[in-house]
Formats: C-alpha cells, sequence, structure tokens
C-alpha cells in the first residue's frame, strides 16, 4: 500500500503498520519495540507488551480529537529491533533466573551468573543505544519512542538524548517506584535502578517524578537530594483538599525544562488500568489525568523529544486484547501524537 492510496479510515490489514499506517510511509517518529525483562524481579509477562500493543492499535481511529491529524508525519515500527531484543533476552533470561531462584529460596547466588547478567544488560544498552544515535544522527528532527519491555529497557536511548541535548531536558517520570535502587539483586541495570543510572550520565537531565508510592527509604533520601518529586500520597491528599489538577501540575512543574523526555512506567496508574503489570501498587494516577498531563504540557508549550512507555503486559491466558494494551495502546497514541507535534 503506498502513501498515496492509504485511507486513514480504512481497515487494519497484513500490509499495515502500527494505528494502521502504511508500513512504507516516511515517518517522522520511530518506535522501537523492545522485548527485554531479564531483571523482572515479580510477575513476568512485559516481555509480550509491543506486539500486545501492536495488535491494541488496530481498532483505533486515527483522528484525534486534541492531536488531529499529527499522524501524517508518520510513525514507524522497527520490526527488526524487536527480533534482536527478544533474542537477547532469551539469551541472558536463564541466569537471571538461576539468580532469582537462589535469592528467594535462601540458596547460595552464583556470582558468574550476575556477572553474565550484567554483561548481556551492557550489550543490549549499548544496541539500543547505537540504534538511537543512528536514527538522531540520520535525520536531526527525527523522534524517538521506545515501547517495553521492563524499565531498564529506555537506558541507552536517554543516553544517546542526554549527549545529543547535552543534559538540557527533563525526564517526567511517571512510575509507582523511584527507580532508584543502586543495583537489585546484583544486577547493576535492574528495571529498579533506570533512574539511579540515569542520574550517573556524564550529561544527566534533570528528574521530575509523580505517581511514587512503593519505594525504601535509601531511595528516598536519594530523591531528596537529586531529584524532584511528588509523592502519590501528597497528590491525591491534595486532590481530596479540593486543589485542582491542574494547579497541582503548575506547582509542581514550576521549573520544567523546555525540552522533556517521558518515561512511562504503566505502574504509575491505578492498577484498574494496569491489572497484568508486574508489579502493580494501590493509588496512581487515573487514566484521564495522563492524558490531561500530555496535553497539558503541550499547551504550556513544552517539547517531547522522546519517551518511553514500559512495562505494559497483556493477560497471557487471553486470547482477545485485555485492559492492558488497550489502555496502554492509547497513551502510545497520546505520546506519539506529542513527539509529533
Ligand atoms: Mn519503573
Amino acid at each position: 500500500m503506498s502513501e498515496h492510496e492509504f485511507d486513514p479510515e480504512g481497515t487494519f490489514t497484513d500490509e499495515s503498520s502500527i494505528f494502521g499506517l502504511p508500513k512504507d510511509m516516511e515517518s517522522k517518529l520511530s518506535i522501537l519495540p523492545t522485548a527485554w525483562e531479564v531483571t523482572t524481579s515479580f510477575r513476568r509477562g512485559t516481555l509480550f507488551g509491543p506486539e500486545a500493543l501492536f495488535n491494541a492499535t488496530k481498532q483505533m481511529d486515527l483522528f484525534h480529537p486534541y492531536w488531529r491529524k499529527s499522524y501524517e508525519k508518520g510513525i514507524s515500527w522497527d520490526v527488526d529491533f524487536l527480533e534482536k531484543t527478544k533474542l537477547m533476552n532469551s539469551e541472558a533470561t536463564p541466569y537471571a533466573l538461576n539468580v532469582i531462584n537462589s535469592l528467594e529460596t535462601g540458596g547460595e547466588v552464583n556470582q558468574q551468573d550476575i556477572e553474565k547478567v550484567n554483561m548481556a544488560s551492557d550489550n543490549f544498552n549499548e544496541y539500543v543505544y547505537n540504534t538511537s544515535k543512528l536514527i538522531l544522527e540520520n535525520d536531526k528532527n527525527k523522534r524517538i519512542g521506545l515501547v517495553g519491555g521492563d524499565h531498564s529497557c529506555p537506558y541507552g536511548l536517554i543516553k544517546a538524548l542526554s549527549e545529543k541535548y547535552d543534559g538540557d531536558f527533563s525526564i517526567i517520570h511517571l512510575d509507582a517506584h523511584f527507580d532508584l535502587r543502586d543495583s537489585y539483586q546484583g544486577f547493576r541495570h535492574s528495571h529498579a535502578s533506570i533512574m539511579k543510572n540515569v542520574l550517573d550520565l556524564k550529561t544527566a537531565p534533570k528528574i521530575y517524578q509523580m505517581g511514587l508510592r512503593d519505594f525504601s527509604a535509601s531511595e528516598f533520601n536519594l530523591a531528596s537530594e537529586k531529584t524532584t518529586f511528588l509523592l502519590d500520597q501528597e497528590f491525591h491528599k491534595l486532590k481530596i483538599e479540593g486543589k485542582s489538577f491542574r494547579n497541582i501540575l503548575d506547582d509542581f512543574f514550576k521549573n520544567l525544562s523546555e525540552k522533556i523526555y517521558i518515561s512511562f512506567d504503566i505502574d504509575g496508574l491505578a492498577p484498574e488500568f494496569c491489572p497484568n503489570t508486574g508489579t502493580p501498587v494501590p493509588g496512581g494516577l487515573a487514566y484521564s489525568e495522563a492524558v490531561y498531563l500530555t496535553h497539558y504540557l503541550h499547551e504550556r508549550g513544552h517539547e517531547l523529544i522522546g519517551f518511553d512507555l514500559v512495562e505494559v503486559s497483556p493477560d497471557c491466558d487471553k486470547e482477545d486484547l485485555g485492559l492492558d494494551e488497550i489502555i496502554g495502546s492509547r497513551l502510545l497514541y497520546e505520546l506519539s501524537c506529542f513527539a509529533l507535534s
């Protein structure tokens, strides 16, 4: 199907790409589907997130009441990237499972297994970094959105962006967790360490965190020193006492950089919007608040230079579409349109 005969109101076919767009369309947004969940410690399944999200976009209408026809700038879905990360994941996962099983049963952890996982994570990060860098070098106006997989996935993308912009942007990190652990279960690039690893970058961006409701004292202390954050409990208290969502955002994002990157862990939402995610926690943002947030940031004139959407996990026992991917695919569309606007 060529761009000329593409009908945005037509039906999704085998020839369609993400959101039903044509595969051969010129694109200003490259989506990197990432099947990696090696260090996942609780419920696995986010490995299947990218494909579930892709399938859920088949039933969506392209025209958007807020973003209108931003999709016309083109969105691509990198199938080769998906296959490559899937392979890397399957090679490294057995070593991580050995470690996690030993920890859970009180057995002795094999240090070589930990080292193998750490090396595999380094290789994986390098692959994401090199791919991102190449895309950004080939077309200076191109945006990248990464779809996970677990929350360790976007490290290479954030690193590439931190170099391109010399750290002059803010990350908006939506998550139930700070993800500021030094390492977790011995894994340096654990899903629970992503923001700690970002803080350690040479040209680290500023970090704004929201949704937080399950964390350790040391993460809280590190955040108090290094990031700007709004605890979920505090957020809900303000709302219950009558402060509007908009006023809360105005205060929280007072000094936000013009350029932003959104790192969206789906568990930042209330668990009813992501029932199968790895580590659901009561509380969190409503779906409509997350959507409003993207429109709010756009209206304030912020430029979305990249994003990730991670930890979306389909219900693997179900054949048809589940809530996790239906909601995740809508968020992916909001983020994609924002990146193109
Ligand atoms: Mn996370």
